[in-house]
């Protein structure tokens, strides 16, 4: 190995250790080439309409097909994943219809801090990790923030692979993880793309409530709960085809990943910002017995609840993005679907 190339292999161990100093849970690296077949899949999903109503998805397919876009000069997309499991479990349809009121589930990336607010200061701390061995490097952090397809960027740096769930899944804890992005016009050694590991598995597909997973690897936005709950504005109905079969979501939906059988090999995350807030409300309504730890909400409280006592219990949340209009809509929607119960 020349000086050279010993110099590259030691920046990049430094750099991959920073990440999981960090609290990181996994570090990859893929060089900052254009993604061209999976951008011809993206044109694919967008032509079917399967954005739903993110008209932003639509824009900036440029920096989407090539991150040299986003930063001239880019020659590595450093990808970070960030576990978030906790020790608590979903519960499911039966669950919720056995005991009146009725409650609703939250997905658990919701149970703890909004993820936007903790991972990027943890990326930039990892910027300057880069530039105190190569000060002339420029950089560019992202966790859900803009027009990249960090899903295909984590396969391509080795992270995992993506699940028929369209989710990227780690063969070492499963797939409840967040993923973060550094583009940097630094260069490293790359890690190659992870093979697939579902095989002839369908278990989520077959598990949808709403048949969203249309092929395998290929989701319509327009039938996922996540779409409806989530994103939407609150004036937006959800409709009657999704109302009646939200599985008991009121936030997010975390079916095709709880039936996971990778997820077995789940652990529980050390970042004390993804530990549940809801630990008082759950578990007390599955058929009478407790069960561990899981995360439902009280329908009636929700739709009883002010502005203060929403911004107060969901302070920091992910869930503040629905609004508390947006949450009464959800759950006004879910006792559609268990007054059919
Ligand atoms: C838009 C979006 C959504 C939308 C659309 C979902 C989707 N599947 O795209 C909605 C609101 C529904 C959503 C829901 C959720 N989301 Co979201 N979302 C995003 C966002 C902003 C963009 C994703 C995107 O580009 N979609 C476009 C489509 C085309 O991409 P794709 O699904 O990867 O599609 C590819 C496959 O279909 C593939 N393909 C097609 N055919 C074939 C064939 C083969 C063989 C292969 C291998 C691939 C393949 O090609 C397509 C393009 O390359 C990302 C953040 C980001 N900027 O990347 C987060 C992100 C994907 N979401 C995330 C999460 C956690 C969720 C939820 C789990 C939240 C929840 N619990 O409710 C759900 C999961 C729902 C699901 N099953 O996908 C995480 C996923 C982390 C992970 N481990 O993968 C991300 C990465 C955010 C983050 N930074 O952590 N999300
Ligand atoms: S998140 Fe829920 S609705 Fe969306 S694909 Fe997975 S199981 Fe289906
Ligand atoms: S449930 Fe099966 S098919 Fe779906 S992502 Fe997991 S391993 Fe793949």
């Amino acid at each position: 190995m020349n000086t050279a190339s010993h110099r590259l292999t030691e920046q990049t161990q430094h750099i991959k250790q920073a990440a999981l100093n960090l609290g990181f849970s996994l570090v990859g690296i893929a060089e900052a080439v254009p993604l061209e077949q999976e951008m011809v899949r993206f044109a694919e999903w967008l032509a079917r309409g399967y954005h739903a109503s993110m008209g932003y998805m639509e824009r900036n397919q440029d920096k989407r097909h090539d991150v040299r876009e986003i930063l001239p000069g880019a020659r590595s997309v450093i990808v970070v994943a960030q576990n978030y499991f906790k020790e608590q479990t979903s519960g499911n349809k039966e669950q919720l219809c056995a005991v009146p009121p009725a409650f609703g589930k939250i997905s658990r990336y919701a149970w703890g801090d909004d993820y936007h607010d903790v991972i990027p200061p943890k990326l930039e701390a990892l910027c300057l990790e880069i530039k105190r061995h190569q000060s002339d490097a420029a950089t560019k952090v992202y966790t859900d923030t803009g027009a990249l397809l960090e899903k295909q960027w984590a396969v391509r740096a080795g992270i995992g692979w993506q699940g028929k769930h369209s989710n990227v899944i780690s063969r070492s804890f499963g797939s409840w993880f967040f993923l973060g992005v550094v583009i940097t016009t630094a260069e490293f050694v790359y890690d190659s793309p992870m093979p697939d590991y579902c095989g002839t598995c369908n278990a989520c597909m077959q598990a949808c409530p709403t048949q969203a997973i249309v092929e395998p690897f290929v989701v319509d936005a327009r039938k996922c709960i996540p779409f409806w709950t989530i994103e939407t504005k609150p004036e937006v109905a959800i409709p009657t085809k999704i109302a009646d079969n939200m599985d008991g979501w009121l936030f997010g939906c975390d079916t095709c990943q709880d039936v996971c059988p990778w997820n077995r090999f789940q652990q529980p995350t050390s970042e004390e910002r993804f530990q549940s807030r809801f630990e008082e409300t759950s578990g007390e309504q599955t058929n009478g017995k407790r069960k561990n730890s899981e995360v439902w909400l009280r329908l009636d409280d929700i739709e009883a609840m002010t502005q203060e006592q929403f911004s107060t219990t969901f302070r920091k949340s992910p869930i503040k993005r629905t609004k508390m209009a947006g949450l009464k809509r959800n759950a006004q929607a879910l006792r559609r679907e268990s007054e059919d119960c």
